[in-house]
Protein backbone atom coordinates (compact mmCIF):
# COMPACT_ATOMS: atom_id res chain seq x y z
CA UNK A 1 0.00 0.00 0.00
CA UNK A 2 1.33 3.45 -0.99
CA UNK A 3 2.38 5.64 2.14
CA UNK A 4 1.13 8.76 2.30
CA UNK A 5 3.74 10.56 4.33
CA UNK A 6 4.74 13.54 2.53
CA UNK A 7 8.52 14.66 2.99
CA UNK A 8 7.29 18.11 1.61
CA UNK A 9 4.54 18.78 4.03
CA UNK A 10 7.02 20.86 5.93
CA UNK A 11 7.54 24.22 4.86
CA UNK A 12 10.84 24.71 2.95
CA UNK A 13 13.50 27.44 2.69
CA UNK A 14 14.23 26.58 -0.99
CA UNK A 15 11.49 28.66 -2.83
CA UNK A 16 10.61 26.82 -6.58
CA UNK A 17 7.59 26.55 -8.18
CA UNK A 18 8.41 22.83 -8.86
CA UNK A 19 7.62 20.64 -5.62
CA UNK A 20 6.17 17.67 -5.80
CA UNK A 21 5.43 15.39 -3.27
CA UNK A 22 7.51 12.56 -2.32
CA UNK A 23 6.81 8.98 -0.76
CA UNK A 24 10.01 7.41 0.21
CA UNK A 25 8.03 4.30 -0.68
CA UNK A 26 7.54 4.94 -4.04
CA UNK A 27 11.10 6.72 -3.91
CA UNK A 28 12.38 3.50 -2.78
CA UNK A 29 10.67 1.23 -5.42
CA UNK A 30 11.87 3.91 -8.23
CA UNK A 31 15.60 4.14 -7.18
CA UNK A 32 15.63 0.18 -7.04
CA UNK A 33 14.31 -0.01 -10.49
CA UNK A 34 17.19 2.16 -11.94
CA UNK A 35 19.78 0.14 -10.11
CA UNK A 36 18.06 -2.92 -11.71
CA UNK A 37 18.24 -1.92 -15.32
CA UNK A 38 21.82 -0.55 -14.96
CA UNK A 39 23.01 -3.84 -13.73
CA UNK A 40 25.00 -6.01 -16.43
CA UNK A 41 25.63 -8.96 -14.21
CA UNK A 42 28.32 -8.28 -12.29
CA UNK A 43 28.12 -4.56 -11.92
CA UNK A 44 26.12 -1.21 -12.38
CA UNK A 45 26.64 1.34 -15.18
CA UNK A 46 26.60 5.25 -14.01
CA UNK A 47 24.56 5.29 -17.11
CA UNK A 48 22.92 3.15 -20.23
CA UNK A 49 24.07 5.74 -22.48
CA UNK A 50 26.84 8.35 -21.59
CA UNK A 51 28.47 5.63 -19.26
CA UNK A 52 27.86 2.43 -20.40
CA UNK A 53 31.06 0.85 -18.99
CA UNK A 54 32.07 0.28 -15.01
CA UNK A 55 33.26 3.66 -12.73
CA UNK A 56 35.35 2.94 -10.05
CA UNK A 57 33.79 6.03 -7.34
CA UNK A 58 30.67 5.00 -9.07
CA UNK A 59 30.80 1.83 -8.13
CA UNK A 60 31.38 2.67 -4.33
CA UNK A 61 28.27 4.70 -4.27
CA UNK A 62 26.32 2.58 -5.56
CA UNK A 63 27.29 -0.46 -3.58
CA UNK A 64 26.51 1.75 -0.54
CA UNK A 65 22.44 2.15 -1.76
CA UNK A 66 22.32 -1.41 -3.35
CA UNK A 67 23.23 -2.91 0.06
CA UNK A 68 19.54 -1.67 1.11
CA UNK A 69 17.88 -3.91 -1.68
CA UNK A 70 20.52 -6.76 -2.19
CA UNK A 71 23.29 -7.06 -0.13
CA UNK A 72 24.66 -9.79 -2.47
CA UNK A 73 24.53 -7.87 -5.52
CA UNK A 74 26.26 -4.81 -3.46
CA UNK A 75 29.08 -7.04 -2.23
CA UNK A 76 29.52 -8.01 -6.18
CA UNK A 77 29.20 -4.61 -7.24
CA UNK A 78 33.17 -4.05 -5.42
CA UNK A 79 33.99 -7.41 -6.10
CA UNK A 80 33.63 -7.07 -9.53
CA UNK A 81 35.91 -3.89 -9.73
CA UNK A 82 38.27 -4.79 -7.33
CA UNK A 83 38.86 -8.31 -10.11
CA UNK A 84 40.31 -5.26 -12.13
CA UNK A 85 42.88 -3.93 -9.29
CA UNK A 86 46.10 -3.49 -10.84
CA UNK A 87 49.66 -5.70 -9.17
CA UNK A 88 50.65 -2.16 -8.62
CA UNK A 89 47.35 -1.52 -5.97
CA UNK A 90 45.90 1.16 -7.84
CA UNK A 91 42.22 0.22 -9.22
CA UNK A 92 41.16 1.91 -12.64
CA UNK A 93 39.05 4.54 -12.64
CA UNK A 94 37.21 2.12 -15.51
CA UNK A 95 36.63 -1.40 -16.16
CA UNK A 96 35.44 -1.56 -19.50
CA UNK A 97 32.62 -4.17 -20.57
CA UNK A 98 34.17 -6.02 -23.56
CA UNK A 99 29.95 -6.45 -25.14
CA UNK A 100 30.08 -2.40 -25.75
CA UNK A 101 30.89 -1.02 -28.93
CA UNK A 102 34.34 0.38 -28.95
CA UNK A 103 33.37 4.41 -29.80
CA UNK A 104 29.99 4.38 -27.33
CA UNK A 105 32.46 6.16 -24.93
CA UNK A 106 36.10 7.62 -25.56
CA UNK A 107 38.50 7.44 -24.21
CA UNK A 108 37.60 3.52 -25.17
CA UNK A 109 40.17 0.51 -24.17
CA UNK A 110 42.32 0.97 -27.38
CA UNK A 111 43.12 4.57 -26.27
CA UNK A 112 44.49 3.28 -22.76
CA UNK A 113 45.77 -0.03 -23.49
CA UNK A 114 46.16 -1.49 -20.52
CA UNK A 115 47.18 -5.08 -21.24
CA UNK A 116 50.49 -3.54 -22.92
CA UNK A 117 51.42 -0.08 -21.68
CA UNK A 118 49.86 -1.12 -18.53
CA UNK A 119 51.95 -4.22 -18.21
CA UNK A 120 54.75 -2.67 -16.17
CA UNK A 121 52.25 -1.50 -13.40
CA UNK A 122 50.70 -5.11 -13.55
CA UNK A 123 47.83 -4.09 -15.34
CA UNK A 124 45.90 -7.55 -15.32
CA UNK A 125 45.98 -9.46 -19.05
CA UNK A 126 42.33 -10.21 -19.23
CA UNK A 127 39.87 -7.42 -18.43
CA UNK A 128 40.36 -3.82 -20.27
CA UNK A 129 40.74 -1.01 -17.95
CA UNK A 130 41.75 2.28 -17.91
CA UNK A 131 45.32 3.30 -15.79
CA UNK A 132 44.26 6.57 -13.47
CA UNK A 133 42.26 6.01 -10.63
CA UNK A 134 39.37 8.33 -8.54
CA UNK A 135 38.52 8.91 -4.86
CA UNK A 136 39.16 6.12 -2.26
CA UNK A 137 35.38 5.97 -1.40
CA UNK A 138 35.98 1.86 -1.68
CA UNK A 139 36.49 0.77 2.00
CA UNK A 140 33.87 3.19 3.01
CA UNK A 141 31.69 1.28 1.02
CA UNK A 142 32.76 -2.25 1.71
CA UNK A 143 32.29 -1.57 5.72
CA UNK A 144 28.82 -0.10 4.88
CA UNK A 145 27.77 -3.06 2.66
CA UNK A 146 28.92 -5.69 5.42
CA UNK A 147 27.28 -3.84 8.00
CA UNK A 148 23.97 -4.30 5.70
CA UNK A 149 23.84 -7.78 6.40
CA UNK A 150 26.92 -9.14 8.41
CA UNK A 151 25.81 -13.06 8.44
CA UNK A 152 25.69 -12.88 4.59
CA UNK A 153 28.99 -11.13 4.56
CA UNK A 154 31.00 -13.32 6.52
CA UNK A 155 29.33 -16.68 5.32
CA UNK A 156 30.82 -15.31 1.47
CA UNK A 157 34.25 -14.47 3.49
CA UNK A 158 33.49 -11.23 1.82
CA UNK A 159 35.39 -8.62 4.05
CA UNK A 160 38.53 -11.34 4.75
CA UNK A 161 39.01 -11.13 0.45
CA UNK A 162 38.42 -6.91 0.24
CA UNK A 163 40.57 -6.21 2.86
CA UNK A 164 43.98 -7.65 1.12
CA UNK A 165 43.04 -5.46 -1.63
CA UNK A 166 41.85 -2.64 -0.28
CA UNK A 167 45.20 -2.14 1.97
CA UNK A 168 47.49 -2.76 -1.57
CA UNK A 169 44.65 0.24 -3.08
CA UNK A 170 45.33 2.19 -0.02
CA UNK A 171 49.73 1.61 -0.37
CA UNK A 172 49.70 2.51 -3.50
CA UNK A 173 48.26 6.07 -2.92
CA UNK A 174 49.81 6.42 0.17
CA UNK A 175 53.47 5.46 -1.52
CA UNK A 176 53.05 6.08 -5.28
CA UNK A 177 51.47 9.09 -5.09
CA UNK A 178 52.86 11.09 -2.62
CA UNK A 179 54.21 12.97 -5.00
CA UNK A 180 54.74 16.04 -2.30
CA UNK A 181 56.08 14.01 -0.04
CA UNK A 182 54.15 15.43 2.53
CA UNK A 183 52.16 12.30 3.41
CA UNK A 184 48.95 13.38 0.96
CA UNK A 185 47.93 11.14 -1.87
CA UNK A 186 48.10 13.51 -5.30
CA UNK A 187 45.86 13.26 -8.33
CA UNK A 188 47.59 13.36 -11.92
CA UNK A 189 44.70 13.92 -14.12
CA UNK A 190 41.41 15.91 -13.71
CA UNK A 191 39.11 12.42 -14.22
CA UNK A 192 41.42 10.90 -11.00
CA UNK A 193 39.33 13.63 -8.74
CA UNK A 194 36.11 12.60 -9.89
CA UNK A 195 35.02 16.61 -10.48
CA UNK A 196 36.54 16.45 -14.17
CA UNK A 197 35.64 19.81 -15.13
CA UNK A 198 36.23 21.80 -11.86
CA UNK A 199 37.78 25.54 -11.89
CA UNK A 200 39.60 24.20 -9.70
CA UNK A 201 41.64 22.73 -12.44
CA UNK A 202 41.73 25.45 -14.55
CA UNK A 203 45.34 26.94 -13.48
CA UNK A 204 47.25 23.73 -13.79
CA UNK A 205 45.85 22.52 -16.80
CA UNK A 206 46.86 25.61 -18.97
CA UNK A 207 50.00 24.27 -18.59
CA UNK A 208 49.44 21.14 -20.91
CA UNK A 209 49.49 21.24 -24.34
CA UNK A 210 46.29 19.98 -25.88
CA UNK A 211 46.25 16.83 -28.24
CA UNK A 212 45.05 18.10 -31.32
CA UNK A 213 41.36 18.02 -31.56
CA UNK A 214 41.18 16.09 -34.94
CA UNK A 215 43.87 13.54 -33.14
CA UNK A 216 40.36 12.28 -30.92
CA UNK A 217 36.46 11.53 -31.19
CA UNK A 218 34.31 13.03 -28.34
CA UNK A 219 32.01 10.29 -27.43
CA UNK A 220 29.94 12.72 -24.55
CA UNK A 221 28.69 15.13 -27.40
CA UNK A 222 26.35 12.26 -28.48
CA UNK A 223 24.29 11.96 -25.21
CA UNK A 224 24.95 15.84 -23.72
CA UNK A 225 24.20 18.78 -24.61
CA UNK A 226 28.08 20.55 -25.75
CA UNK A 227 27.16 23.77 -23.36
CA UNK A 228 27.01 21.52 -20.16
CA UNK A 229 30.05 19.68 -21.28
CA UNK A 230 33.88 20.10 -20.54
CA UNK A 231 35.23 22.53 -24.16
CA UNK A 232 37.16 20.60 -26.72
CA UNK A 233 40.33 23.06 -25.51
CA UNK A 234 39.37 20.91 -21.82
CA UNK A 235 39.53 17.63 -23.56
CA UNK A 236 42.47 18.21 -26.03
CA UNK A 237 44.33 18.76 -22.58
CA UNK A 238 42.37 15.38 -20.55
CA UNK A 239 43.89 13.25 -23.75
CA UNK A 240 46.89 14.71 -23.53
CA UNK A 241 47.75 13.95 -20.15
CA UNK A 242 46.50 10.58 -20.44
CA UNK A 243 48.28 9.71 -23.36
CA UNK A 244 51.38 10.99 -21.89
CA UNK A 245 50.74 9.14 -18.79
CA UNK A 246 50.26 5.88 -20.88
CA UNK A 247 53.35 6.27 -22.58
CA UNK A 248 55.47 6.97 -19.99
CA UNK A 249 54.12 2.88 -18.34
CA UNK A 250 51.53 4.49 -16.27
CA UNK A 251 54.93 5.06 -13.94
CA UNK A 252 54.30 6.84 -11.05
CA UNK A 253 57.18 8.48 -8.35
CA UNK A 254 56.05 8.99 -4.66
CA UNK A 255 57.59 7.97 -1.74
CA UNK A 256 60.62 6.08 -0.94
CA UNK A 257 60.59 5.85 -4.95
CA UNK A 258 64.30 7.30 -5.61
CA UNK A 259 67.29 4.79 -6.84
CA UNK A 260 68.38 5.53 -3.07
CA UNK A 261 65.27 5.32 -1.73
CA UNK A 262 64.28 8.58 -1.39
CA UNK A 263 61.52 10.97 -2.43
CA UNK A 264 60.67 10.72 -5.93
CA UNK A 265 58.41 13.86 -6.95
CA UNK A 266 57.53 11.90 -10.74
CA UNK A 267 57.02 12.91 -13.74
CA UNK A 268 53.32 14.05 -14.11
CA UNK A 269 53.07 17.47 -15.50
CA UNK A 270 49.85 17.73 -13.65
CA UNK A 271 49.75 16.97 -9.73
CA UNK A 272 47.81 18.10 -7.49
CA UNK A 273 46.51 17.47 -3.82
CA UNK A 274 42.94 17.42 -3.31
CA UNK A 275 40.89 17.96 -0.18
CA UNK A 276 38.46 15.63 -1.25
CA UNK A 277 40.10 12.81 -2.48
CA UNK A 278 42.32 12.99 0.72
CA UNK A 279 39.39 13.24 3.00
CA UNK A 280 37.72 10.30 1.37
CA UNK A 281 41.21 8.38 1.55
CA UNK A 282 41.08 9.02 5.52
CA UNK A 283 37.65 7.87 6.09
CA UNK A 284 37.98 5.16 3.99
CA UNK A 285 41.05 4.53 6.16
CA UNK A 286 39.30 4.82 9.24
CA UNK A 287 36.81 2.12 7.34
CA UNK A 288 39.34 -0.24 7.04
CA UNK A 289 40.37 -0.07 11.21
CA UNK A 290 36.67 -0.94 11.11
CA UNK A 291 37.59 -3.82 8.95
CA UNK A 292 40.88 -4.86 10.24
CA UNK A 293 39.17 -5.35 13.66
CA UNK A 294 35.80 -7.16 12.11
CA UNK A 295 38.94 -9.60 10.91
CA UNK A 296 40.36 -10.08 14.18
CA UNK A 297 43.08 -7.86 13.26
CA UNK A 298 44.08 -4.49 14.84
CA UNK A 299 42.81 -1.57 14.11
CA UNK A 300 44.84 0.98 15.66
CA UNK A 301 47.65 1.48 13.14
CA UNK A 302 45.18 2.29 10.55
CA UNK A 303 43.58 4.78 13.15
CA UNK A 304 46.67 6.21 14.06
CA UNK A 305 47.56 6.48 10.42
CA UNK A 306 44.10 8.49 9.24
CA UNK A 307 45.22 11.07 12.53
CA UNK A 308 48.04 11.78 10.71
CA UNK A 309 46.68 12.28 7.48
CA UNK A 310 44.23 14.46 9.10
CA UNK A 311 47.00 16.69 10.02
CA UNK A 312 48.68 16.44 6.79
CA UNK A 313 45.27 17.97 5.23
CA UNK A 314 45.48 20.76 7.60
CA UNK A 315 48.58 21.72 7.34
CA UNK A 316 48.76 21.25 3.52
CA UNK A 317 44.69 22.76 2.22
CA UNK A 318 43.48 24.86 4.97
CA UNK A 319 42.98 28.29 3.98
CA UNK A 320 41.98 30.10 7.04
CA UNK A 321 40.82 33.27 4.69
CA UNK A 322 38.99 31.03 2.61
CA UNK A 323 36.97 29.14 5.43
CA UNK A 324 37.48 25.84 3.63
CA UNK A 325 40.24 23.85 2.16
CA UNK A 326 41.88 24.44 -1.51
CA UNK A 327 44.20 22.33 -3.57
CA UNK A 328 47.90 22.91 -3.79
CA UNK A 329 49.17 22.63 -7.29
CA UNK A 330 52.56 20.69 -7.23
CA UNK A 331 53.76 21.80 -10.36
CA UNK A 332 52.76 25.48 -10.01
CA UNK A 333 55.14 26.75 -7.47
CA UNK A 334 53.37 24.24 -4.85
CA UNK A 335 50.75 27.04 -4.38
CA UNK A 336 47.08 26.75 -3.19
CA UNK A 337 44.66 27.21 -6.25
CA UNK A 338 42.43 30.38 -5.10
CA UNK A 339 39.30 28.74 -6.53
CA UNK A 340 36.18 27.86 -4.14
CA UNK A 341 35.19 24.34 -5.35
CA UNK A 342 32.95 21.77 -3.15
CA UNK A 343 35.85 19.42 -2.77
CA UNK A 344 37.40 21.84 -0.18
CA UNK A 345 33.66 21.19 1.97
CA UNK A 346 33.84 17.85 1.41
CA UNK A 347 36.61 17.37 4.47
CA UNK A 348 33.43 17.72 7.55
CA UNK A 349 32.96 14.73 6.53
CA UNK A 350 35.61 13.83 9.10
CA UNK A 351 34.19 13.19 12.47
CA UNK A 352 38.18 13.92 14.05
CA UNK A 353 38.25 17.17 12.36
CA UNK A 354 39.26 20.00 14.79
CA UNK A 355 36.75 21.77 15.80
CA UNK A 356 37.44 25.09 15.03
CA UNK A 357 37.77 23.80 11.43
CA UNK A 358 34.54 22.29 11.27
CA UNK A 359 32.75 25.13 12.45
CA UNK A 360 34.59 27.28 10.28
CA UNK A 361 33.61 25.20 7.25
CA UNK A 362 29.48 24.92 8.00
CA UNK A 363 29.99 29.04 8.09
CA UNK A 364 31.33 28.48 4.52
CA UNK A 365 28.51 26.09 3.76
CA UNK A 366 26.31 28.55 4.80
CA UNK A 367 27.77 31.74 3.39
CA UNK A 368 27.37 33.68 0.23
CA UNK A 369 29.60 31.40 -1.88
CA UNK A 370 27.48 28.33 -1.25
CA UNK A 371 24.35 29.16 0.67
CA UNK A 372 23.45 26.01 1.81
CA UNK A 373 20.14 26.27 3.32
CA UNK A 374 19.04 30.13 1.58
CA UNK A 375 19.62 30.39 -2.12
CA UNK A 376 20.10 26.89 -3.82
CA UNK A 377 18.70 23.72 -3.07
CA UNK A 378 21.55 21.46 -2.72
CA UNK A 379 25.10 22.24 -2.33
CA UNK A 380 26.99 23.85 -5.70
CA UNK A 381 29.92 22.26 -6.99
CA UNK A 382 31.59 25.49 -7.35
CA UNK A 383 31.70 29.17 -5.59
CA UNK A 384 28.46 30.85 -6.73
CA UNK A 385 30.52 34.31 -6.79
CA UNK A 386 33.32 33.10 -8.85
CA UNK A 387 33.93 34.18 -12.20
CA UNK A 388 33.80 30.64 -13.63
CA UNK A 389 30.43 29.93 -12.18
CA UNK A 390 27.81 28.38 -15.02
CA UNK A 391 24.76 26.32 -13.60
CA UNK A 392 24.69 23.95 -15.79
CA UNK A 393 28.43 23.22 -17.23
CA UNK A 394 29.91 20.10 -15.80
CA UNK A 395 31.61 20.69 -12.02
CA UNK A 396 31.51 24.75 -12.60
CA UNK A 397 28.49 24.85 -10.77
CA UNK A 398 25.97 22.39 -11.04
CA UNK A 399 24.87 20.08 -8.03
CA UNK A 400 25.56 16.33 -7.91
CA UNK A 401 24.17 14.10 -5.78
CA UNK A 402 27.18 11.88 -3.87
CA UNK A 403 29.19 15.49 -2.94
CA UNK A 404 25.80 16.41 -1.37
CA UNK A 405 25.34 13.13 0.08
CA UNK A 406 28.99 13.75 1.84
CA UNK A 407 27.84 16.68 2.77
CA UNK A 408 24.75 15.77 4.66
CA UNK A 409 26.84 13.12 6.57
CA UNK A 410 29.41 15.83 7.82
CA UNK A 411 26.47 17.75 8.57
CA UNK A 412 25.42 15.11 10.67
CA UNK A 413 29.08 14.16 11.82
CA UNK A 414 28.82 17.71 13.55
CA UNK A 415 26.02 17.72 15.05
CA UNK A 416 24.08 20.32 12.01
CA UNK A 417 21.49 17.90 12.81
CA UNK A 418 18.63 20.34 11.69
CA UNK A 419 20.49 21.22 8.51
CA UNK A 420 21.34 17.70 7.41
CA UNK A 421 17.60 16.52 7.77
CA UNK A 422 16.60 19.71 5.44
CA UNK A 423 19.57 19.31 2.64
CA UNK A 424 18.34 14.96 3.43
CA UNK A 425 14.97 16.25 2.34
CA UNK A 426 16.11 18.31 -0.41
CA UNK A 427 18.18 15.77 -2.24
CA UNK A 428 14.89 13.15 -1.84
CA UNK A 429 12.78 15.41 -2.95
CA UNK A 430 15.33 16.45 -5.76
CA UNK A 431 16.13 12.73 -6.96
CA UNK A 432 12.50 12.23 -7.28
CA UNK A 433 11.85 15.30 -9.08
CA UNK A 434 14.38 14.83 -11.49
CA UNK A 435 14.00 11.00 -12.49
CA UNK A 436 17.27 10.95 -10.67
CA UNK A 437 19.63 12.97 -13.09
CA UNK A 438 23.35 13.16 -13.18
CA UNK A 439 23.31 16.72 -11.69
CA UNK A 440 21.03 19.86 -11.32
CA UNK A 441 20.91 23.56 -11.35
CA UNK A 442 21.65 24.58 -7.66
CA UNK A 443 18.96 27.19 -8.16
CA UNK A 444 16.01 25.85 -9.87
CA UNK A 445 16.65 21.77 -9.29
CA UNK A 446 16.56 21.72 -13.19
CA UNK A 447 17.95 18.48 -14.55
CA UNK A 448 20.69 18.38 -16.10
CA UNK A 449 22.99 15.37 -17.98
CA UNK A 450 21.61 11.74 -17.99
CA UNK A 451 18.62 10.56 -15.83
CA UNK A 452 18.08 7.16 -14.48
CA UNK A 453 21.91 8.18 -13.19
CA UNK A 454 23.46 5.11 -10.75
CA UNK A 455 24.65 6.90 -7.63
CA UNK A 456 21.55 9.26 -7.53
CA UNK A 457 19.22 6.50 -7.46
CA UNK A 458 22.06 4.75 -4.90
CA UNK A 459 22.12 7.61 -2.63
CA UNK A 460 18.49 8.68 -2.82
CA UNK A 461 17.76 4.76 -2.05
CA UNK A 462 20.56 5.43 1.41
CA UNK A 463 18.93 8.32 2.45
CA UNK A 464 15.56 6.51 2.47
CA UNK A 465 17.21 4.44 5.23
CA UNK A 466 18.68 6.82 7.30
CA UNK A 467 17.17 8.01 10.16
CA UNK A 468 14.67 10.74 9.40
CA UNK A 469 14.38 13.64 11.89
CA UNK A 470 11.90 13.40 14.40
CA UNK A 471 9.63 15.75 13.20
CA UNK A 472 9.59 13.52 10.10
CA UNK A 473 9.53 10.20 11.75
CA UNK A 474 6.26 10.44 13.78
CA UNK A 475 4.34 11.00 9.93
CA UNK A 476 6.12 7.82 8.87
CA UNK A 477 4.44 4.88 9.42
CA UNK A 478 6.37 1.33 10.64
CA UNK A 479 7.34 0.47 7.03
CA UNK A 480 10.51 -1.44 7.25
CA UNK A 481 12.62 0.49 4.96
CA UNK A 482 11.68 3.24 7.47
CA UNK A 483 12.90 1.07 10.55
CA UNK A 484 15.78 2.68 12.24
CA UNK A 485 17.10 0.12 13.81
CA UNK A 486 17.78 -1.36 10.39
CA UNK A 487 19.25 1.61 9.50
CA UNK A 488 23.33 2.73 9.02
CA UNK A 489 23.54 5.61 11.05
CA UNK A 490 26.53 7.04 10.13
CA UNK A 491 29.89 6.35 8.80
CA UNK A 492 31.89 5.87 11.37
CA UNK A 493 31.17 4.09 15.38
CA UNK A 494 31.61 5.95 18.56
CA UNK A 495 35.27 4.89 18.89
CA UNK A 496 36.25 6.71 15.63
CA UNK A 497 34.35 10.19 17.19
CA UNK A 498 36.15 12.01 19.83
CA UNK A 499 39.63 13.29 20.47
CA UNK A 500 38.61 16.93 20.26
CA UNK A 501 35.46 16.73 19.47
CA UNK A 502 35.36 16.56 23.23
C1 LIG B 1 35.32 10.60 -16.96
C2 LIG B 1 30.92 8.33 -14.49
C3 LIG B 1 31.88 9.50 -14.41
C4 LIG B 1 32.01 10.05 -12.97
C5 LIG B 1 32.78 11.36 -12.93
C6 LIG B 1 32.15 12.32 -13.92
C7 LIG B 1 32.15 11.72 -15.33
C8 LIG B 1 33.81 10.85 -16.96
C9 LIG B 1 33.45 11.70 -18.19
O1 LIG B 1 31.42 10.51 -15.31
O2 LIG B 1 33.49 11.52 -15.72
O3 LIG B 1 35.64 9.73 -15.91
O4 LIG B 1 33.50 11.14 -19.29
O5 LIG B 1 33.15 12.88 -18.04
O6 LIG B 1 32.79 13.55 -13.91
O7 LIG B 1 32.78 11.87 -11.63
O8 LIG B 1 32.64 9.10 -12.18
O9 LIG B 1 29.71 8.68 -13.89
Amino acid sequence: MERTAQLTARPTTYGVAYDPPVTTTSLHARAARVLEANWTGGSTVPSRNLYPHQWSWDSAFIAIGLRHVSPLRAQTELETLFAAQWADGRVPHIVFNPSVPLDAYFPSPDFWRSSTAGRPAGAPRTVQTSGIVQPPVHALAAWLVHRADPALSRTRGFLARMYPRLAAWHRYLLHRRDLGGAGLACVVHPWEQGMDNSPCWDAPLARITPAPARSFRRADLDHGAAEDRPTDLDYGRYVRLAADYRDGGYRDGGYRDGPGGEHDAGGAEFAVEDPAFNALLIASEHALARIAEELGAAGSARRARAERLTEALVTRLWDAEAGMFLCRDLRGGDALVPERGVCGLIPLLLPRLPRDIAAALVRTLRGPHFSLGDRTRLVPSYDLLGEAFDPHRYWRGPAWFNTNWLLERGLRAHGETAAADALRTALLRLADATDFAEYVDPYTGEPCGASGFGWTAALALDLCHRPPAPHERQKLDKSPQNDVSAADTGTFDRSDRGGDRG
